[in-house]
């Protein structure tokens, strides 16, 4: 299994059917079908209202910053269109696929090149200040969203644990297990048992990310807890995902289980599965075609045509001095 870009991929257009295998909306889309007043409901149900509205509903003192001009995707757009290869290599249907995805209790062991390692359980992260965050989000298959997620700056654990001298890298690996989801008590129904194998998706699990401790510690790089102003819904990578705006979306890894720092560049899961194509950066760069397709324009789901792909995705005056004096064609 490949990444293959948005053109060579079978267009699959975010209609009301999608709507569909999002078991929660199944009832809303109903009602949408089949209600001589549905287009209050509909217009609503596929056109949200702004992320703030809807943060303040359910999650207090949340602040917002705004990091994309455009409209945000919908609540149902981004959570029935998905990259999450443990589950599904079908984008509409990874949705379905983690639905059992068992996701408490849950914890993130950080440890390496640190003074203080130490675990952290689910609930001290939800219990740090949130904040949401409205980013552009664009895949290397040159499709990209706008997302309202709620998070808070991965620097955040990173100071609690406190970085050597020696640590330069954060390695990240989302949690695997092929059989039974988080709790080994919970026994799954049959067919509905959460994760396949790396040989059934093509790439090796655990997936596993990198930063730069100095990209890791940009007020930028968040740790999504939810969006929409809820909780991550499995699908996106729940209950806790990596958010990297200005690369392309395999860095931004779900459902983390343990972070280390290290003094090395830490193997990453789509370098593994072809270097020449995928490398470590992997900033998000129109110049910078990949070896089979152009990056230089992106499909913004819910849109007809292409825009224009951005410099590290619109965020180059917050990151470019990262990279000073790096030949990006060759650190790709
Ligand atoms: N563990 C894990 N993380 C992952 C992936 C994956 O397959 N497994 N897919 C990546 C890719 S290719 C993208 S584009 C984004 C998709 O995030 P979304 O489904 O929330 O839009 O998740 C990234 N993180
Ligand atoms: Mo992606």
């Amino acid at each position: 299994m490949t990444f293959e870009p948005e053109t060579m991929q079978e267009k699959e257009k975010i209609t009301p059917e999608h709507v569909y295998l999002n078991r929660r909306n199944f009832i809303r889309a109903g009602l949408v079908a089949g209600s001589t007043f549905a287009t209050g409901l509909a217009y609503r149900v596929f056109n949200p209202p702004p992320p703030k509205e809807i943060a303040t509903a359910e999650i207090k003192d949340v602040k917002t910053t705004v990091w994309a001009a455009e409209k945000p995707n919908s609540f149902e757009e981004i959570t029935s269109y998905n990259n999450f290869y443990e589950f599904s290599t079908s984008k509409t249907e990874v949705a379905r696929a983690a639905a059992d995805f068992v996701t408490r209790p849950w914890t993130i062991e950080v440890g390496g090149l640190v003074d203080r390692p130490r675990v952290f359980a689910i609930d001290e992260l939800l219990s740090f200040q949130q904040e949401e965050r409205v980013y552009r989000f664009r895949c290397v298959e040159g499709w990209s969203m706008v997302i309202p997620w709620i998070g808070f700056p991965v620097r955040r654990i990173l100071d609690e644990v406190v970085p050597t001298s020696e640590a330069k890298y954060v390695a990240f690996e989302t949690f695997y297990d092929g059989k039974t989801g988080m709790n080994p008590d919970v026994k799954l129904p049959e067919g509905r048992n959460g994760m396949q194998s790396s040989l059934f998706a093509g790439i090796d699990f655990p997936y596993v990310e990198g930063l730069r401790l100095d990209e890791a510690m940009h007020d930028l790089t968040i740790i999504a807890t939810g969006l929409y102003g809820k909780q991550l819904p499995n699908q996106n990578g729940a209950p806790v995902r990596l958010v990297v705006p200005w690369k392309y979306g395999f860095k931004s890894i779900k459902s983390v289980v343990r972070i280390t720092l290290t003094d090395r560049e830490p193997p990453t899961t789509w370098n593994i599965a072809s270097p020449t194509e995928y490398g470590f950066y992997s900033n998000v760069n129109p110049n910078v075609a990949h070896p089979r397709w152009s990056q230089a324009t992106e499909r913004r789901i819910g849109e007809f045509g292409t825009r224009p792909t951005l410099l590290f995705n619109g965020y180059e005056d917050q990151v470019a001095h990262l990279y000073d004096g790096m030949d990006l064609r060759k650190k790709f």
